[in-house]
């Protein structure tokens, strides 16, 4: 059997749990198969030479870590600069936030070299690889320039924006024909798969081949939806084990007379926050009922501190609160409980299940694993109810939540009032059916769908290769779109 290897920006101890959906996913898919994870080893190193940094390599029970340094020029190029500064901005709808002038391409191109160049002699003819993210587009580029032939697969995790969106990069040419040299590249939702073909076939000349695969550049790429998932059996577990017990228990007496609501997230500008606590106020004024009852808690992690777009929100958030608190919150009732720290992820399951309702509203993202972790962790004899942006990626499955527009702030308060108010019969029904959604495409069976769709890329060619005769349009034969809609 192929050995896969992972790439990724972060590399974590699959043996131990961590924030981060990325991190989270990628721990259980090499926990059940081994192999290799390669990535930035989270130092940097001040004074440390552009373009070099020191690799570590370490074994973690059935995985190698493989992990390298960057310089700190380099960190702030790739990672700050381009990585967050110009692709998860725009990649998220946000061009406004994006910093295109500030050249911080060359230390996004070096660092990818520079993952080249540590990852090359540790591969195996037969390994197959699989790269993760916006941070890594050009990672395949770089290996086959040196020689790599092996089978690469990408996974976007954050969404891919419409064609014209997406040409507002400088580099935007550059980057999309650096897919090409993938024999898979992966997407969380249709809407981004439709992006892609669009965006190739419009600005790259890419020849439909059908079955979702584009060829441009003398390479056929294939593309596919595989709208990742959670373990839920794993999270499951832990709403009954003691710390998520210990949680439920605690939060379920201290709020017996309140009506519980909450939002868990990483502080970012994609999640929506200010427009939810907007929304959370203008519920308070327009069904008073809510008063002295409602209370949301805001889980906001912290990220990216280092960045001003983060700090700016983090300011705006924290001023949120406060007014909403200060103009509503009574001696023996607070309206917003605004956490910002990391809650052990033992306990998340806990607050999870005694919440009467999740606020899952962000602007864009890619899928959001919060939505489902919230699903797994419900008292299916007596669930909350979770309201989900339509603009998550996993509004396309989830449709029996309840979808609002988190630009509209009187909608969203609007849809927060029924979400309490749901009758239990209903809100079963619903959750019965979000549960039964989530359990068939969990993280396992969205590993499995992406490395079987990337084994069968070269029978694929091969297949191109016979049929170079046939029409031009086939008919959608990606197994995976099959299975979903059945
Ligand atoms: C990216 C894409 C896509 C959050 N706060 C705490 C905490 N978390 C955990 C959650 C969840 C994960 O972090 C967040 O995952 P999301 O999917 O919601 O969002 P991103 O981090 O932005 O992930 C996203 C994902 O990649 C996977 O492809 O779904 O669209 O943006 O697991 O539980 N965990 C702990 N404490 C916290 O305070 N322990």
């Amino acid at each position: 059997m192929s050995r896969l290897v992972v790439v990724s920006n972060r590399v974590a101890d699959p043996r131990k749990t961590a924030a981060g959906g990325l991190a989270v996913a990628l721990a259980d898919t090499l926990n059940s198969t081994g192999g290799l994870w390669f990535g930035w080893s989270g130092h940097t190193v001040e004074g440390g030479l552009p373009g070099e940094g020191e690799l570590h390599v370490q074994q973690a029970g059935d995985v190698t870590l493989a992990t390298v340094d960057l310089s700190a020029e380099d960190h702030a190029g790739y990672y700050l600069g381009y990585s967050n500064g110009v692709l998860w901005p725009v990649f998220h709808y946000r061009l406004d936030l994006a910093r295109f002038d500030a050249g911080y391409i060359t230390g996004y191109q070096r660092v990818n070299r520079l993952f080249a160049q540590k990852l090359m002699p540790l591969l195996k003819p037969d390994d197959v690889i699989w790269i993760h993210d916006y941070h890594l587009i050009p990672l395949a580029a770089e290996l086959r320039a040196l020689g790599c032939t092996q089978r690469i697969g990408f996974f976007l995790h954050i969404p891919l924006p419409p064609q014209l969106v997406i040409a507002a990069i400088p580099q935007h040419e550059w980057l999309m024909r650096a897919l090409f040299a993938y024999d898979l590249v992966g997407f969380q939702s249709e809407a981004d798969l439709l992006h892609f073909s669009r965006y190739v076939q419009a600005e790259a000349g890419a020849v439909d081949l059908g079955g979702n695969r584009f060829r441009a550049f003398n390479r056929t790429v294939r593309a596919g939806a595989f709208p990742i998932g959670i373990d839920v059996d794993e999270f499951a577990a832990l709403t009954h084990a003691r710390d998520g017990q210990d949680m439920f228990t605690r939060i379920k007496e201290e709020y017996s007379r309140r009506k519980l609501l909450l939002g868990v997230e990483r502080l970012d500008y994609s999640k929506g926050l200010p427009q939810r606590i907007r929304a959370f106020k203008r519920l308070l004024q327009k069904y008073p009922e809510n008063l002295k009852s409602a209370t949301l808690i805001q889980i906001a992690s912290p990220s990216r501190e280092d960045m001003d777009t983060y700090t700016d929100l983090l300011e705006e958030l924290e001023s949120l609160c406060g007014s909403v608190n200060g103009d509503f919150g009574e001696l023996d009732w607070m309206p917003v409980r605004y956490i910002h720290r990391n809650v052990a992820r033992k306990r998340l399951p806990g607050l999870y299940r005694a919440a009467r309702v999740a606020l899952v509203t962000p602007l864009r993202d890619g899928m959001n694993l919060v939505a489902k972790e919230f699903i797994a962790a419900q008292d299916p004899a007596d669930p909350g109810v979770l309201v989900l942006s339509r603009f998550a990626g996993a509004a396309e499955q989830l449709q029996d939540a309840l979808l609002v527009n988190p630009y509209d702030i009187d909608g969203m308060a609007d849809t927060i009032q029924q979400a309490l108010q749901m009758p239990l019969d209903e809100r079963q029904v619903r959750h019965q059916k979000l549960l039964r959604n989530i359990r068939r495409f969990d993280v396992h069976w969205w590993r499995r769908a992406f490395l079987d769709a990337l084994a069968g890329t070269d029978a694929d060619a091969a297949d191109h290769r016979r049929q170079t005769s046939m029409p031009k349009r086939q008919p959608d034969t990606l197994a995976v779109r099959e299975s979903q809609s059945s």
